[in-house]
């Protein structure tokens, strides 16, 4: 089974002025993350706005990224988690398709499905999508909570190779590194990445990684130095940052972020407004203290 280790940016979806997913800024994108030495990317999560996307948005975004990686050592994980099942399979066919290392998918929501029916759709997934299948744990935002015993459950199909831990439990998080080292625990916080890493985890998925990878790259490499101190530092940065980010509103401020940086993706979809003036000076601040800029 593959071991996934780094930094996977969870991409955010560029679009162009007339609001359209433009491909040659997700290329840029991509090509700027590579040159900080990212492992790969997640493609089409939460903070790619997927839920405010249509089939075929979410198809032409995960294209323009595997044009981007294309010949390079990048593994790219798509998720496809939707509402039904048969749109979740049709999202993962194309995802196999277009050449992805692994699906990974979102419990469906908005309706509350009770356990049963999350683990045989997992099931579903894992068997027709003829593809690895990297859990998507993320309870606030799913509302769907997966206590260890289901976890455990899921992890008894091979084909599930492991889980995007979006939640602040490193209880479970240690306990499942422990109990399933051929799994791939990817820490999904990037304010806990330290800690996460402290406890065994290897690989990270993240929003803010689109524009401060740099820092977390290089904070790892300090931790496996064994200078821990100094990647607390870095932590520290990324948390004085991530604090704002969580203030404005994540995914509107990595993509303000993005545009300080040189890389304009566009705004937020509506119903997301822009951050207000006010709210891009503070967070402008924050990375030029904090070296992101
Ligand atoms: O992909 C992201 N999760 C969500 C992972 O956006 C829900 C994280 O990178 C967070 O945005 C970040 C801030 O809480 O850790």
């Amino acid at each position: 089974m593959k071991k996934y280790r780094g930094i996977f940016p969870a991409l955010v979806t560029p679009f162009d002025e007339k609001g359209r997913v433009d491909a040659d800024r997700m290329q840029r994108l991509v090509e700027k993350n590579l040159r900080q030495d990212v492992a790969g990317f997640y493609v089409g999560g939460s903070t790619a706005e997927s839920y405010l996307l249509s089939m075929d948005e979410r198809k032409y975004a995960l294209e323009a990224v595997m044009e981007a990686v294309q010949g390079t050592e990048a593994s790219v994980i798509a998720n496809v988690g939707v509402f039904a099942t048969e749109h979740g399979l049709a999202l993962a066919d194309h995802a196999r398709r277009a050449g992805v290392s692994a699906i990974s998918s979102v419990p469906p929501f908005y309706f509350p499905f009770c356990m049963e029916e999350y683990i045989h759709y997992y099931n579903t997934l894992a068997e027709r999508a003829q593809m690895p299948v990297i859990l998507y744990n993320i309870p606030a935002m799913s509302g769907v909570t997966f206590k260890k015993e289901d976890i455990q459950r899921l992890f008894e199909n091979e084909n599930i190779i492991g889980m995007k831990h979006t939640s602040y439990d490193l209880f479970q998080l240690q306990q499942l590194i422990q109990e399933y080292p051929e799994k791939n625990i990817f820490i999904g916080h990037d304010e806990i990445l330290l800690c996460a890493f402290s406890v065994g985890a290897e690989a990270a998925i993240g929003s803010t990684f689109n524009f401060m990878a740099e820092k977390f790259v290089r904070l790892l490499k300090l931790m496996n130095e064994g200078k821990q101190r100094e990647a607390l530092k870095l932590q520290d940065q990324a948390n004085r940052v991530i604090q704002v980010l969580c203030e404005v509103g994540v995914f509107k401020g990595v993509k303000a972020a993005l545009k300080f940086q040189g890389y304009d993706c566009g705004l937020c979809r509506e119903p997301f407004l822009p951050l207000s003036k006010r709210e891009e000076r503070r967070l402008y601040e924050t990375l030029l203290e904090n070296d992101c800029l």
